[in-house]
């Protein structure tokens, strides 16, 4: 071997890699022709012969198996992220649950580290016993998980015919949650009947504070530790959030440190300049400001065909998401003559409650070209409208909160998928 090659990598020789006992050179090889570098194989002087017999993975000994799990290097999967948030990639997933390091982000001043040897809940205010729980205490009540889907309230984008569910909706994304129930703790503490709101405070930068009704409380809220199986990611609100199924994902506070229980709302900033949205006052006159809008409304969104991708004329299968943060999704529709006619899909079980659901439809596309979108109708009979019908109901002022309209791809003649842009403002 000459000098020069073994200077630039000095752990790969052809003999090893070729002698069959070093798996780790030939694992350092498969790894680079999965990156596409069969040049590096080139470099340590590898005959195009050989190459394709350590291209052929019934040939060689495959990798062994590691700490952690990894993606194949050949799916890029990506949040892209901005400063303030980061979104799940709605057109690359399967099946209803998002992969924790795919869950969408948003953080209103980054992502505190939190000990969770030094964690520390603490529960006062309208209630007998006030109590600061670790993380350990909190553990040892009865556990619950439930799968449920978190989106925020800011979940829609519009403006250009480039975006993909990604750029559109990504900021919900769908978890099994565990943790204990809120009621659990709600009755260890002993809350008063006095009592009719809490506090929930966050322990990052931002001090995300938000005013609850004790019955969310009692009903389904969670003070969750885990997510699919582990601990919570720190971008989750490790190692302890609240979590409040179908309710704006502004109010699962995560980093939870602290609930005050009154008897009263407290008006945080999260609630009054942020998190409200202006609606025409019923008949015209001055409107006015809608405040504790609790409840993220059915939603549904095609996931493919959508852009970026490109089809073929035949069959189609159409698919997406549907959710409803008032209960289960009963119904989807999907219209592929630009909401002219409406057939309805199937829905994959499990049809879970205040939860993503998968919708399918099969399509035969002519090769002409047309508009494709969905629409969802929830178990308390709401229907999704499309984004004209919430402006004419709410006002052109309405803000970027709460939108949750019928989404429409344009399908090109040749294959390719575009959003349609809905402008509004
Ligand atoms: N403490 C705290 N909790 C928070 C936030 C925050 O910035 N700090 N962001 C909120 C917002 S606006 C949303 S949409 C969700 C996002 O949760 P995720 O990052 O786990 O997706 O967390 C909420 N809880
Ligand atoms: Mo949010």
């Amino acid at each position: 071997m000459k000098k020069n090659e073994t200077e630039r990598t000095p752990n790969v020789s052809r003999r090893s890699l070729l002698g069959g006992a070093a798996t780790a050179a030939v694992a350092l090889v498969q790894n680079a022709l999965a990156k596409g570098w069969p040049a590096m194989a080139v470099q340590v002087g590898i005959s195009q012969y050989e190459l394709k017999l350590l291209d052929d993975p019934t040939r060689v000994p495959g990798l062994p198996p590691g700490e952690v799990g990894t993606r194949s290097a050949f799916e890029k999967l990506v949040k892209k992220p901005s400063d303030i948030s980061s979104r799940s990639p709605l057109q690359d997933l399967h099946g209803i649950i998002t992969p924790s390091d795919l869950h969408f982000e948003r953080h209103h001043n980054g992502i505190p580290t939190v000990d969770p040897a030094r964690y520390e809940l603490t529960i006062h205010g309208l209630v007998h016993r006030p109590t600061v729980f670790s993380l350990a205490d909190l553990k040892r009540f009865p556990s619950v998980s439930r799968i449920a889907f978190l989106e925020c309230s800011g979940n829609f984008r519009t403006g250009k015919e480039t975006m993909s569910p990604q750029e559109i909706a990504g900021l919900t994304s769908q978890s099994e949650w565990t943790g204990v129930k809120l009621s659990t703790l709600f009755r260890e503490v002993g809350v008063k009947p006095s009592a009719t709101w809490f506090l929930a405070e966050g322990g990052d930068a931002a001090r995300m504070t938000r005013s609850i009704p004790v019955q969310k409380g009692f009903d389904d809220a969670l003070i969750a530790y885990a997510q699919n199986g582990e601990a919570l990611r720190p971008e989750q609100g490790y190692p302890v959030r609240l979590f409040l199924p179908g309710w704006e994902g502004n109010m699962s506070v995560k980093w939870l440190r602290r609930l005050e229980l009154g008897d009263a709302p407290w008006h945080t900033r999260e609630e009054t300049s942020k998190y409200t949205e202006p609606v025409r006052a019923p008949g015209g006159g001055p409107g006015k400001i809608r405040q504790f809008s609790f409840e993220m409304d059915a939603r549904s969104l095609i996931t493919y065909p959508a852009y970026p991708a490109q089809v073929e004329r035949g069959w189609i299968e159409i698919r997406g998401l549907a959710w409803s943060g008032r209960g289960k999704v009963v119904r989807v529709e999907v219209s592929t003559d630009a909401g002219r006619s409406w057939q309805v899909a199937e829905l994959q079980q499990p049809v879970l409650d205040k939860a993503h659901v998968r919708f399918r439809h099969l399509w035969r596309w002519d090769g002409a070209e047309t508009e494709i979108c969905s629409r969802v109708t929830d178990e308390t009979g709401y229907t999704q409208p499309t984004l004209k019908q919430l402006i004419d109901a709410r006002g052109p002022d309405t803000g970027g909160y709460h939108l949750n309209p019928i989404t429409p791809w344009v399908l090109k003649a040749d294959g390719r998928v575009f959003h349609k842009p809905q402008n509004w403002r």
